[in-house]
């Protein structure tokens, strides 16, 4: 792996090498509180099927606030550059027996590898899109966790979108528990999914996708090259997340 200089070295070595990171107490309970509150107002009315609501930052302040989220943001830059961009914001509640379970990496697999060909350990594979998950419940394995495979954004394996998948290399999937306020942070080709909910309450999470400047925006899953961001959003905003609103004045 590249070795950095930077006050993220240790958490860069570890998403280069395992493709995710935890940030433990991103959020204080206030904000938790509110941004739970916030996306199950989004939720009002809706299903149990219906499982993302987004734009999120179209939902006020605490929610714009964490588009820049001091801490998280700083570490994403570092991975996608300075110019990066929200790619989208949704909201996720998943009720009994519900969740994004099928194994996937986000959006396509970037770089497939024959079967029996493997990456040089030498090679660091860049990266172009990333997930930050806010949890704003403790997770335990009956509210459904989320679950990774250890070092699989490497693997260049097509997945077949089913609820159990191989190991990778040894590792086998790996529930994340964490609290509430934690975030994670992983590269969209990591092996991954949102084990089903078992429990009688609805689990809660903020889901913000970011991508390298070059990268088509998403940031509704039905309107996004037409999508503009609110107005007065726009007008709050400091530089640093008018840019990642995908609101640029310098082009080159
Ligand atoms: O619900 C989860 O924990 C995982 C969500 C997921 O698969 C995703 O954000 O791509």
């Amino acid at each position: 792996m590249i070795k950095s200089e930077s006050k993220y070295a240790e958490q860069l070595e570890q998403l280069h090498r395992d493709g995710y990171v935890v940030f433990r107490n991103a959020l204080d309970p206030a904000t938790t509180a509110a941004i739970k509150s916030g996306i199950a107002q989004a939720f009002e009315g809706k299903g149990p099927e219906v499982m993302l609501q987004g734009p999120m930052f179209e939902r006020g302040e605490v929610f714009e606030q964490l588009v820049d989220q001091p801490g998280i943001i700083d570490f994403i830059e570092e991975v996608l550059g300075p110019d990066c961009q929200l790619s989208s914001m949704n909201g996720m509640r998943t009720m009994k027996n519900n969740a994004v379970s099928k194994w996937h990496v986000d959006e396509a697999l970037f770089f497939p590898l024959p079967d029996d060909v493997e990456l040089d350990t030498r090679i660091q594979m860049p990266v172009y899109l990333m997930n930050a998950l806010y949890y704003l419940d403790d997770i335990t394995e009956e509210l459904g966790p989320t679950q990774v495979v250890r070092g699989s954004h490497r693997a260049g394996k097509h997945l077949q979108f089913t609820e159990e998948i191989e190991d990778y290399k040894g590792e086998g999937p790996q529930s994340i528990l964490v609290n509430a306020g934690d975030c994670l942070v992983f590269n969209s080709q990591l092996w991954h999914r949102g084990a089903p909910n078992l429990s009688d309450s609805p689990r809660y999470v903020q889901q913000i996708i970011y991508r390298k400047k070059f990268i088509v925006p998403h940031m509704s899953h039905d309107v996004n090259a037409s999508y503009k961001p609110p107005s007065d959003v726009v007008e709050r905003a400091n530089d640093r997340r008018r840019r990642l609103l995908g609101v640029n004045r310098q082009i080159f």
